[in-house]
């Protein structure tokens, strides 16, 4: 008895697991007014420019770089630029720092000539952080840097600056604002709605005006949209996006931006992102074996050097500092799944870079001089991941890298290529002049002998292919 209980119970919890499955697939699609405007990649040519650039610099600057993490004498380990929240500040007492706010050593050729060596090609700057600080003198608000004692237009130093360098800037806009009294974490009456409609106005015409003043903005990142009031006013995140594109043609917006008719946030509540990339990767990367799915899609994840500061924190010994060796490998990895990696900076209160991020820049600097070959324009190339690293492939070549961080101990790294691709030529890309030998084992596995030299770092070795672009798109996730 006991165990055809047991026999009926697995038989109707199939059952209505066959029908959720059955239910799920039949739902029909909703209605929505404020969902995704488009489906699959966008396929213009600044999309492909983003998507070429690959590697980028975030840039966290504001008030918070001033006080680094410390109030009052006390340390408070939580994200620097949260240190009002953490230290319970009132307003009038943050608010206040804008009389202090006066970087003397900052010098926007000297951050984006230190950007270019590092090999970036986007750089990401916060315009306005939670604590509400306008990095630029915006004619909606008395709270920017024109009445700091450094009056001048930070943002525009920089655009002109990164842009000489040939580096595309990208705006970081919170719309989360600890300083404007009309901001609400959730509406719960009619009066908090029309007050939050007057935070949407001011916010939309602070969107206009950056878009206005700085046409050459490449991107705009958006931050603080997780609360209800924002879940609860998705049509204003769709007049956003649609603001910012009729303003300047080829715009970017992350999906961080968007909530539809119901809430969903990223993507839409039939499962369509919103915005044109997806940007929920925040110090963490998808699984390079199981989570192919981002392969689909464009994304970018952003990545702080120690674990959780994005401002200025004076003590870096709170938390692991990733090496730049790390950082090179995670910069591999999206670019392995066709993501973007977004490496965030920050600056002191005086304007200086600290030394450790000079440090990490210049190494990462030199690998980038060497091997940033495989990383722009970089693609999934659909290889069996090999625990060697990770390969890349270029899109409109008949190239496939892969860059190797674990040299294997036999110096023969393995791979097993997929049906009806031929390696043609293999080489080290700082070597193209002397190939190395492949031998095939067995169908679709070869073993390529590396040079006997143990290499210092990541190294990056070539595969020319004979059809064009290699391997195409075959999608492979794990049996689970
Ligand atoms: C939480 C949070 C914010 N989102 C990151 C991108 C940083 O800006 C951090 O302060």
């Amino acid at each position: 008895m006991k165990q055809f209980k047991r026999y009926l119970t697995i038989v109707v919890a199939c059952t209505s697991m066959m029908q959720a499955g059955w239910a799920q697939q039949q739902a029909p699609r909703k209605a929505l007014s404020y969902g995704a405007q488009y489906t699959g990649k966008r396929k213009d040519s600044a999309m492909a420019k983003f998507r070429t650039n690959r590697f980028g610099q975030f840039i966290h600057w504001g008030l918070y770089s001033i006080p680094g993490g410390i109030w009052e004498g006390k340390t408070y380990s939580y994200a620097a630029e949260f240190l009002k929240s953490s230290a319970h500040l009132s307003s009038a007492t943050w608010d206040s720092l804008m009389y202090r706010f006066n970087p003397t050593k900052f010098d926007a050729h000297a951050w984006a000539k230190m950007a270019k060596q590092m090999g970036v090609k986007y750089m990401t700057i916060t315009t306005k952080h939670h604590e509400g600080f306008c990095m630029w003198p915006s004619q909606y608000t008395d709270f920017h840097v024109g009445n700091s004692p450094f009056k001048r237009d930070i943002l525009k130093e920089l655009v002109e600056a990164y842009n000489a360098e040939g580096i595309d800037v990208n705006f970081y806009y919170s719309v989360l604002d600890w300083h404007h009294p009309d901001w609400k974490y959730d509406i719960k009456t009619a009066e908090d709605q029309t007050q939050f409609l007057r935070y949407l106005d001011f916010a939309y015409n602070q969107l206009k005006e950056l878009a206005t003043r700085y046409p050459t903005v490449k991107c705009f990142w958006f931050d603080g949209t997780w609360d209800n009031s924002i879940k609860k006013n998705g049509w204003w995140t769709l007049e956003v996006e649609k603001m910012l594109k009729k303003a300047i043609p080829g715009v970017i917006v992350n999906s961080r931006l968007r909530a539809d008719d119901y809430g969903a946030r990223h993507r839409d509540s039939n499962g369509e992102l919103m915005g044109d990339y997806e940007s929920g990767y925040e110090r963490r990367l998808p699984d390079p074996v199981k989570d192919l799915s981002v392969t689909q899609i464009d994304w970018e994840a952003c990545m702080t050097i120690p674990e959780n500061q994005w401002g200025f924190h004076k003590d870096w010994s709170l938390s692991y500092v990733k090496t730049p060796q790390e950082l090179v490998e995670m910069l591999t990895l999206t670019t392995s799944l066709g993501g973007n990696f977004l490496l965030n900076f920050g600056p002191q209160g005086d304007g200086a870079i600290r030394t450790e991020e000079k440090q990490i820049a210049a190494t990462i600097a030199d690998w980038m001089k060497v091997n940033g070959e495989a990383i722009y324009g970089g693609d999934y190339a659909g290889w069996k991941k090999q625990d060697w690293g990770y390969f890349i492939q270029k899109a409109g070549t008949n190239k496939v890298y892969m860059v190797v961080f674990n040299q294997p101990f036999s110096n023969i790294a393995r791979l097993q290529v997929p049906d009806k691709v031929k390696i043609t030529k293999s080489y080290l890309l700082e070597a193209p002049a002397q190939s190395l030998l492949l031998k095939e084992t067995q169908k679709n596995q070869f073993n390529l002998y590396l040079p006997a030299v143990k290499k210092a770092g990541a190294f990056v070795i070539v595969l020319e292919t004979e059809q064009g672009g290699g391997a195409g798109k075959q999608y492979q996730d794990a049996k689970t």
